[in-house]
């Protein structure tokens, strides 16, 4: 009696640890960040594992203002581009989410929401290199001064 149950309880934890590392690895890649109407992420640090192939980034805008006024979006790039691609997109404007069309520097991004929508954007991280140095940031004119974050891949 006393070995079945540990038999059983063994043959419970063996089952746990052979599933887990798939639902951990599920989530790793998913991801969620929040704007609101103080011109804020609600994090500013993100990070996937280097074994994600796909990334899936969700954007909240946590507040209540239009996207006229208090528009955010989430672009991502290495961080030496961070000021150039925010600048490349302010010339595009508003038509065009804030992002010069076909921009190579941007490696995935948003399109541009106001306050209560959300968002998702799916990406291969490809072209991505464990370790390297990226940034995200909103190209909402005037925000990535105060809006932008570090990404961790790897
Ligand atoms: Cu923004």
């Amino acid at each position: 009696m006393v070995f079945s149950r540990i038999a059983l309880g063994t043959l419970a934890l063996a089952a746990g640890l052979a599933l887990a590392p798939h639902a951990r690895a599920a989530d790793a890649c998913q991801l969620e960040i929040s704007g609101n109407d103080q011109m804020q992420f609600d994090k500013h640090e993100l990070s996937v594992p280097a074994t994600c192939k796909e990334v899936t980034l969700t954007l909240h805008h946590t507040g209540k203002l239009p996207k006229e006024a208090m528009g955010h979006d989430w672009v991502l790039m290495s961080t030496s581009d961070l000021g150039a691609v925010a600048q490349s997109g302010l010339s595009a404007g508003a038509s065009k989410d804030y992002l010069e069309p076909g921009d190579k520097r941007v490696i995935a991004h948003t399109k541009v929401v106001g306050g209560g929508e959300s968002t998702s954007v799916t990406f291969s991280t490809a072209s991505m290199k464990p370790g390297g140095d990226y940034s995200y940031e909103c190209t909402f004119p005037g925000h990535s001064a105060l809006m932008k974050g570090k990404f961790k891949f790897g």
